[in-house]
């Protein structure tokens, strides 16, 4: 019988596949401002498609000096803003960025933003690779 080296590269390149996670960003939006606002917010949908744990650690965007991953939290009445750490993202599970909860804190605006801008962001993972994701400024939720 002979050897079908196809299938055998086939065989191993399957025996070689490891569980991945993958990262996708849905409903993404920033809050619409006034111009020349200090700061922007923006929200999302990330959820891991794929079959190993996703680790976000933080995000970046050319439109902005600084790009930090927040969280709302109610103080005895008093609203605060915390930093996130790493956050992890199990095999299909997803963790909503929405007011009033975690929220993508935006500052140093490059330009100014208006209803229907879209803007270009990079969420960074663990694993390295992240996801690209395009933010539409708006003044509510998708
Ligand atoms: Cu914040």
């Amino acid at each position: 019988m002979r050897l079908n080296f196809g299938l055998l590269l086939a065989l191993a390149c399957v025996a070689h596949a490891h569980a991945a996670g993958r990262l996708v960003v849905e409903n993404a939006w920033i809050r619409a401002a006034p111009p020349g606002a200090m700061m922007l917010a923006g929200y999302a949908t990330l959820r891991n498609t794929g079959d190993a744990p996703v680790v976000v650690t933080g995000a970046s965007s050319p439109d902005f000096g600084d790009v930090s991953l927040h969280e709302s939290v109610n103080q005895s009445g008093v609203e605060r803003m915390r930093a996130l750490g790493d956050i992890v993202i199990a095999p299909g599970a997803s963790v909503v960025f929405a007011p009033g909860g975690k929220h993508f804190m935006l500052m140093g605006a490059r330009r100014d933003l208006k209803i229907g801008d879209s803007v270009e962001f990079h969420i960074a993972t663990k694993a390295g690779g992240g996801a690209d994701a395009r933010f539409v400024v708006s003044d509510a939720a998708p």
